[in-house]
């Protein structure tokens, strides 16, 4: 534990809520967006069945796990039934048939580490990739979509995090920081690990959905609707869980020893995972646990470079909302 590490915030903290609360509501989607998008997936669905009556189209990412904001791009995975087919041939086929409709910019990238079709649909004017078979997203979409409707806190939470880590330029996988997906997973454990605790881990609960997707054994409890309260006795407000989770990144999380897993609703340890040794591009320099491929580190875009980046981020986020007399600005200020 570093020694700035702090059990307690700013005695005035509260006065940031309203201010987060409405960065929270101008990034939500207006409902006017969910219909487009119900309209272009109607549009994908005819071409799709029409060559492929088996197939279907699932919606992933944040366009279907209540973290995305107004006018993202939307995540679309082509299910193919068949397992064993050769993805790049159906991307191309697929690439001919969306061109002959008047769609635009249409491009089939399968050389792409998720091959895709990319395209966007002048009607709605909105932008969308389409992967196949990539259906373990398609859960660990609804896992986290499920995750949502336990406590409103996880989303605020997520967008405030979402938005900083895009004004920070901190969410490039490329440039080897990290994804939404991983700042959402680290969202859910943290809210986990509050005391008391304002999010169940529902892969430790009884099982009621229950799929099993390339080998992968996937199963919790999604029942939600009946955990509605579940985090009542926590009254931490959306400024305190802000302040709570800068802290704990910057000075309380243990970096060489710990791996963060939702699927435990715990810490792990590295050892356990054998994630102590760089193998490969694999540092572990943090240790995110994909709560299905367990062996999948989210983590591992993270390069000694930008680990740094990423923890004089978190730092820098922690002292403004410690100190600084206008917090929610200086947060959020592009870098
Ligand atoms: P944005 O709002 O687009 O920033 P997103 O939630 O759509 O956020 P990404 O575009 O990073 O997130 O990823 C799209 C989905 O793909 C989210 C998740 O269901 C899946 N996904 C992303 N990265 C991984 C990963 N490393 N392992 C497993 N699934 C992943
Ligand atoms: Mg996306």
């Amino acid at each position: 534990r570093n020694h700035r590490s702090r059990t307690e915030c700013r005695g005035d903290i509260n006065r940031l809520n309203a201010h987060f609360l409405e960065i929270y509501q101008s990034l939500i989607p207006p409902e006017e967006e969910k219909e487009k998008q119900k309209q272009l997936m109607a549009l994908l669905n005819k071409h799709v069945t029409n060559e492929w009556p088996g197939a279907r189209l699932y919606l992933y990412g944040s366009c279907a796990n209540s973290f995305g904001f107004s006018k993202s791009d939307i995540d679309v995975c082509l299910a193919m039934g068949d397992a064993d087919v050769d993805r790049s041939e159906i991307l191309l086929k697929l690439a001919d048939i969306l061109k002959s409709d008047n769609l635009e910019n249409v491009q089939a990238l399968t050389r792409a580490r998720v091959p895709i079709v990319k395209l966007m649909d002048p009607v709605t004017g909105i932008s969308c990739d389409i992967c196949v078979n990539n259906l373990l997203a398609v859960i660990n979409t609804k896992l986290l979509r499920d995750y949502s409707k336990i406590d409103v806190r996880l989303r605020q939470l997520a967008f405030i995090v979402k938005h900083w880590a895009k004004s920070r330029g901190v969410n490039e996988t490329y440039q080897g920081t990290l994804s939404s997906y991983a700042y959402v997973l680290m969202c859910i454990h943290f809210l986990q690990q509050r005391t008391p605790s304002i999010l169940p881990c529902l892969q430790g609960m009884e099982i009621t959905y229950k799929v099993n997707v390339d080998n992968v054994e996937c199963s919790y409890f999604d029942q939600v609707d009946k955990l509605q309260g579940f985090g009542s006795r926590n009254g931490e407000s959306i400024s305190q869980l802000v302040w709570a989770f800068f802290n704990y990144w910057a000075y309380c999380h243990d970096y060489a020893n710990d791996v963060i897993s939702i699927r435990m609703g715990n810490l792990l340890s590295k050892r356990e995972k054998d994630w102590t040794r760089r193998i490969g591009n694999d540092r572990h320099l943090i240790c995110i646990e994909d709560p299905f491929e367990v062996s999948h580190d989210l983590g591992r875009v993270v390069d000694k470079r930008s680990i740094r980046v990423l923890r004089e981020e978190f730092e820098r986020a922690a002292e403004i909302l410690q100190y600084d007399p206008n917090p929610c600005v200086k947060l959020f200020e592009p870098y």
